[in-house]
């Protein structure tokens, strides 16, 4: 019996959603459509099978399919990415990271991360997660006025600190980190080098963006950001920490991987490989760029001055309004995207200072340069009035057809 059978209370929820996400511009920079074959792979039988362990030690039996499609996932991983060891299974991007921690550290010990107001992660050290709590957590922020990062005063903090492990990566930072500067740093301080990808994983397998693999001892990726996988997340390492990782991912910290979502990652890695998906890379980041000038243009104030990647955190201070209001106003005119901390902001957490906004999303409906400018349009009209009936019915009109010429990737039906 389908779904629509069984429980049609849920089945109308996804359908709205399905509604939701096909007739929306989608700018938050961490969501994605993936593709129907990724879809299918994540809604397979699959989710029926446990198998803890690794390809060829497995606890229970019946791994004659799971054990062949957890290796191509892993070689596709390796080879796409130049890494010695990959390890698959991590449930998601949190996970992932807590795995390194327990891989490398002890409760107590010290590292080094980018301090979540000013871009980095919550699992980099933030006093909220267990990562703050557990660890001694230090953090290295943005320069104040040009909201650039000072790799001399990540040099002079690490030295002083000496973190075990020190990790370069972020969910909102609009410019492209200096891993060999990074590394420099790790070897002076004694510390491992770990670079969080989970944003621009997408970009670095698209070969649009610096890889950090040649530089870091461990690398951490979600896979349903700008690589438009499943819901799930990869470690990759060098050959000599293979088994430290594979052992804090299970039984460290995990039981049976999700086997469904390893099969849609292979699909999600062998995608990344293809030349459209180096053609997908590059129009994310000139799509970025056209949408961040063509809001610098309106007197929008881009944090860092623009964008090197395929995200752009905005300070609204000139616009007299908070994140929240903005985020809400511009999600009632079918425009989707998430308030966001600013460096040095003074605002509180569920009400910053600033937006952010990321074209991975779009960029998989087609949409090009000139849809970036129409859309810029449309958030400054939001922004300049967002009470105002017209200007919301006027948004949603454009959305509209907008959504109708692009597609979503996976919902063309209901275009
Ligand atoms: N929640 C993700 C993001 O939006 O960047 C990070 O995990």
């Amino acid at each position: 019996m389908d779904i629509n059978t069984v429980d049609p209370e849920i089945a109308a929820l996804i359908h709205d959603e399905e509604k939701r996400q096909a007739g929306k511009i989608r700018l938050i920079a961490s969501e994605n459509y993936v593709s129907r074959a990724v879809l299918q792979a994540t809604g397979s039988v699959l989710t029926n099978k446990y198998s803890e362990g690794y390809a060829g030690h497995r606890y229970y039996e019946g791994q004659q399919v799971i054990d062949q499609i957890e290796t191509l996932a892993v070689n596709r991983a390796k080879t796409l990415f130049g890494a010695e060891h990959v390890n698959v299974q991590p449930y998601s991007g949190s996970p992932a990271n807590l795995a390194v921690y327990l891989a490398f550290m002890k409760p107590g010990d010290s590292f080094l991360g980018m301090a979540l107001p000013h871009g980095g992660h919550l699992t980099h050290g933030a006093k909220v997660s267990i990562t703050g709590k557990f660890f001694d957590a230090h953090a290295y922020s943005l320069e104040e006025g040009t909201d650039i990062l000072n790799y001399d005063t990540i040099r002079k903090i690490a030295l002083e600190v000496k973190p075990k492990i020190i990790i370069a990566g972020h969910s909102a930072y609009p410019r492209i980190m200096d891993f060999a500067k990074f590394r420099e740093i790790a070897d002076e301080a004694g510390a491992l080098l770990w670079v969080d990808m989970a944003h621009f994983a997408g970009l670095v397998a698209a070969g649009v963006h610096p890889s950090p693999v040649p530089y870091a001892d461990v690398v951490t990726t979600t896979t349903h950001k700008s690589l438009r996988g499943p819901r799930g997340a990869m470690i990759l390492c060098k050959e000599k920490y293979a088994k430290a990782i594979d052992k804090a991912v299970f039984p460290g910290l995990q039981g049976g991987p999700h086997d469904n979502t390893t099969a849609a990652i292979a699909v999600a890695l062998k995608e990344a490989a293809s030349d459209e998906f180096k053609a997908y890379g590059r129009q994310i980041v000139a799509n970025a760029k056209v949408l961040g000038e063509e809001l610098s243009k309106r007197g929008f104030q881009l944090v860092t001055g623009g964008t090197e990647n395929h995200l752009m955190l905005i300070d609204l201070a000139s616009k007299n309004t908070g994140g929240k209001a903005a985020a809400k106003a511009l999600d009632a005119a079918g425009i989707v995207l998430n308030a966001n901390a600013v460096p040095f902001d003074t605002r509180k957490p569920m009400d910053p200072g600033g937006i952010r906004l990321g074209t991975p999303a779009v960029t998989s409906r087609g949409m090009k340069e000139q849809e970036m400018k129409v859309i810029a349009e449309l958030i400054n009209a939001v922004i300049t009035a967002p009470e105002d009936e017209a200007v919301r019915n006027a948004s949603l009109a454009t959305v509209d057809a907008l959504c109708k010429r692009f597609p979503a990737p996976g919902l063309e039906e209901l275009a």
